[in-house]
């Protein structure tokens, strides 16, 4: 967020006042200002969507849809393609991880540059059909990673269940590179019509923080949690930001996934790129190539 708009976030915050009005104005204020695009994308939604077989395909109730390997066309080819990715930086357990030790990226823009594969896979129009449908505006693309959680003991951070807050809805889409068992760590979610009412039980209220695995099964069992395991390719398209989620708890095997993400335009974080570090998911990509090809140039 801007500083003004991150100032009084901060306030209502410490005064313990609900954050979310103050999010719909921005929200509101940032579609005024960028007016002409906004619209551009709700009506070309239309179009984009037009016979499409993927309207649907990530429920608007539940928030989720699962992928197999069979699901996305070119999913064996991109899974090869990580796989080799990974090969050629040495292997997935000489992996150094930056910023979090049990989940880090480490794809750099020059791969992304080496391999437009991946950006082809992440731009392919049931990604972007599907993402359509379901943000109800033609998307952005706002972030790719190739992920690694090494075998760890931790329960902290993204391990532990919570929400995004990158936007008022996003989908972020997780391809398994290698087969993901349970004690691999896999993204683990409560769908999102459980999460609404599981906040609306508990009294939490957006900018409260994590969510003790307690507190969810007060209310709720493993039987209501959705886990993207699975053989190579298997994953699925997920919005974190209203599915309460955690992943990474890798205790008896690594987990290595690709993870790219849409949000709708504007988003309420904005500043792309500002706050970079190694092992964040890449903010910035190689567009040149795609000047020629108006979809992917919006989505972009
Ligand atoms: O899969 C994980 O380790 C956590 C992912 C996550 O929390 C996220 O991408 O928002």
């Amino acid at each position: 967020m801007h500083s003004l708009d991150l100032l009084v976030y901060g306030k209502l915050r410490s005064l313990r006042l609900p954050v979310k009005p103050w999010l719909y104005i921005v929200k509101g204020w940032r579609i005024m200002r960028n007016f002409a695009d906004w619209r551009r994308r709700r009506r070309g939604a239309e179009a984009v969507l037009a016979k499409s077989p993927w309207i649907g395909f990530i429920s608007k109730t539940t928030g989720y849809g699962l992928l197999n390997a069979d699901t996305i066309p070119g999913t064996a080819e991109v899974v090869a393609l990580c796989q080799k990715v990974v090969e050629d930086k040495g292997g997935l357990q000489s992996q150094q991880l930056a910023k979090k030790p049990f989940f880090s990226n480490i794809l750099t823009v020059k791969d992304l540059g080496r391999y437009p594969q991946l950006l082809d896979f992440a731009l392919s129009r049931p990604i972007i059909e599907a993402t359509t449908d379901y943000l109800g505006m033609v998307p952005q693309f706002r972030a790719i990673g190739l992920y690694i959680s090494h075998v760890n003991d931790s329960t902290q951070s993204s391990q532990l269940f919570h929400f995004d807050g990158d936007d008022l809805k996003q989908v972020k889409c997780f391809i398994n590179v290698l087969d993901v068992e349970e004690g691999a760590g896999p993204l683990t979610i409560l769908p999102a019509d459980k999460s609404r009412e599981l906040t609306k039980r508990l009294g939490w209220r957006w900018g409260d923080g994590r969510i003790a695995d307690g507190d969810v099964f007060k209310y709720f069992s493993e039987n209501d949690l959705i886990r993207f395991t699975g053989p190579a390719g298997a994953g699925g398209m997920v919005d974190t930001v209203n599915c309460l989620h955690y992943g990474s708890r890798a205790r008896t095997g690594s987990r290595l996934v690709l993870m790219f993400q849409y949000t709708t335009f504007p988003n309420i974080k904005m500043d792309k790129g500002k706050f970079y570090k190694k092992g964040m998911p890449l903010l910035d990509f190689p567009v040149e190539r795609f000047k020629d090809d108006p979809l992917k140039a919006a989505v972009l």
